[in-house]
């Protein structure tokens, strides 16, 4: 089996992770002090978030140097030294590789802007105006207006699917592509793991770059650049000129992925992807008009995505779990009860989450349950996304202050973006942060938790120690009790292991009635007959755990919150 199968991969975004040098942007120094505390945590590998040379426009997302590191991050120095530890300490590095676009201070973009002779004039996507002195078509960026930004100097519009600063790169063009795989090869080269591949999905656009159907959603032109015509084709030049020659590990980040895209992609014998990240999971509490059109949270609409997955995906090619990561609200916050239910809900998503078949990954501060920011001021937002959204709303659909925060609120990115809660006194090892320390941060710290062996972080890191402890969690993954309303019972099993997971997010207490028919063929009469041993549980006091537990099958309760991992096992 691949040794990644039983691993669990850990985010850090190095902005607001750890501050080495005081200066209120997260660093590699600080990253490299806190290495240790990665590995006490259980942590196999590592994705970190762009480090590379950037004007910051989008935080990093915005390269201006693919082979040099930004220097508030630190040197190249500082990264070759944390790679170093890492490895030391036995844990994976996976870069970030963001090739849909560069930053506009990029050199290619900077030279290709001298003119239509430039020689790399061609590394992007430029075109003449429409006859009106428009946009050369009606696509829309993910950061809101038209994708196109018109450059005086050539009389050209060039296009960007996200800021102006932040020019999509022409894949069409070979000798970009050689430009990219000689990028990759020197990082690989340097003793990197992988990559995870940023909006991957979109670097193939339908030639012509026709107009796009205009419906509910603000993103127009979807339709032709979403996995458009020749995205295969890159995957396998990427796997003939690059990954094919190194032993990687990788994660393509997808827009609007479809199951059987997925499996294009992740299929052992394909040879292209280890995994992917898909988005459907994340967009249940969106309404029509997108992520910041919210509508209220409904578990059984999470369960019926996060199933639909595990059954058409997890068997024949492979599923990356998350449910938090720097573009999206922290998820006690959206999926759980932040107030009344604070630890009970944190753990309750860990363990559904880390009892899931596929790949773990865990967004920095979720090991400790970190929540969203209060925020009450347009001011307080960072991320270009949300100002851009928020001038929208105002200006173009004419919303008040009140209401354009109300739906920032709901899904702005910063909420993933403040710093990591380390101690509750953050002035000490994060002074003057560049985005506002969440005021929580008194009651829930990393400090706090690692002392307390009843906490979240304490959780997580069980659940982490059982994923390459226990067999059964690369098994078998099998749905029960789909007809309440919104639990989530599921049961792993392997020859010797099974192991049933129970979920309540839901305030009130439930009672379950399962059929011994419903579990695995083969472990009907042992459930029956047997008591299993209770390893995990979101609500009991973990300095009991693990303990065997009597269980009844037909009447099974579960309080408010409540998780549970129960065991059976044979060897
Ligand atoms: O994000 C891809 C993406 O389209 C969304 O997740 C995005 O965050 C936005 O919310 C859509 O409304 C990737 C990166 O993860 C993100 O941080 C970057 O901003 C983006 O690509 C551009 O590189
Ligand atoms: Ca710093």
């Amino acid at each position: 089996m691949a040794w990644w199968k039983n691993s669990i991969v850990y985010q850090i975004y190095p902005r607001s992770f750890a501050d080495g040098n005081n200066d209120g942007v997260g660093d590699i120094p600080g990253i490299i002090e806190r290495i240790p505390y990665l590995a006490e945590l259980g942590v196999d590998v590592v994705w970190l978030s762009p480090v590379y040379r950037s004007p910051m426009d989008d935080n990093g997302y915005d390269i201006s140097d693919y082979q040099d590191i930004h220097p508030e991050f630190g040197t190249m120095q500082d990264f070759d030294r944390m790679l170093e530890t890492m490895h030391q300490y036995g844990i994976r590095l996976i870069m970030d590789l963001v090739v849909n676009h560069s930053s506009d201070e990029h050199s290619w973009f900077t030279m290709a802007r001298e003119g239509r002779d430039s020689p790399t004039r061609d590394y992007y996507i430029w075109r003449d105006p429409a006859p009106n002195g428009g946009p050369p078509n009606n696509w829309t960026s993910f950061f809101s207006g038209s994708a196109w930004e018109f450059d005086e100097s050539s009389g050209q519009y060039y296009l960007h699917l996200f800021s102006k600063k932040q020019p999509d790169l022409n894949w069409e063009n070979p000798e970009l592509r050689q430009r990219i795989w000689e990028m990759m090869r020197w990082w690989l080269d340097r003793g990197v793991d992988g990559f995870r591949m940023d909006v991957i999905n979109l670097i193939s656009k339908t030639p012509g770059l026709p107009d796009g159907v205009v419906g509910d959603s603000p993103l127009v032109g979807t339709e032709h650049y979403v996995n458009g015509p020749r995205f295969l084709e890159f995957m396998d030049e990427m796997q003939r000129e690059v990954l094919g020659k190194y032993e990687t590990i990788t994660v393509g980040e997808l827009i609007d992925g479809t199951r059987d895209r997925a499996l294009e992609l992740t299929r052992p014998e394909l040879e292209r992807l280890n995994m992917i990240f898909t988005f459907e999971h994340v967009m249940v509490d969106h309404g029509p008009r997108g992520k910041y059109d919210p509508v209220p949270f409904d578990p059984a609409r999470l369960r019926s995505v996060l199933y639909t997955w595990q059954r058409e995906v997890a068997r024949e090619g492979w599923n990356s779990l998350y449910l938090s990561n720097h573009d999206q609200p922290r998820h006690v916050s959206r999926y759980g009860n932040d107030q009344t239910y604070w630890a009970e809900s944190a753990k309750l998503w860990a363990l559904v989450l880390h009892g899931l078949r596929g790949t773990p990954y865990v967004y920095q501060g979720e090991e400790i349950g970190m929540t969203n920011y209060p925020f009450t001021s347009i001011d307080q937002f960072r991320d270009i996304e949300a100002l851009n959204a928020y001038d929208a709303m105002r200006n173009e659909y004419g919303m008040s202050d009140e209401e354009a925060l109300r739906r920032l609120n709901a899904h702005s990115r910063d909420h993933a973006r403040t710093p990591v809660q380390w101690q509750a006194d953050m002035e000490e090892v994060f002074p003057h942060p560049w985005i506002a320390v969440n005021p929580n941060a008194t009651a829930v710290n990393v400090q706090s938790q690692l002392k307390d062996s009843n906490s979240v972080w304490e959780l997580y890191r069980r659940a982490i120690g059982y994923r390459s402890e226990l067999p059964v969690l690369t098994g078998d993954w099998s749905a029960m009790a789909e007809d309440h309303p919104g639990a989530f019972v599921f049961a792993r099993s392997c020859d010797d292991q099974l192991l049933l997971v129970l979920a309540n997010p839901t305030d009130d207490a439930i009672e379950l009635d399962l059929a011994t028919g419903d579990f695995p063929s083969g472990w009907e009469q042992l459930v029956a007959e047997v008591n299993p041993r209770l390893i995990l549980s979101s609500v009991q006091d973990m300095r009991e755990l693990p303990r065997a537990v009597s269980f009844e099958p037909a009447r099974v309760v579960l309080q408010p919150w409540e998780a549970a991992w129960l065991l059976w096992d044979r060897r």
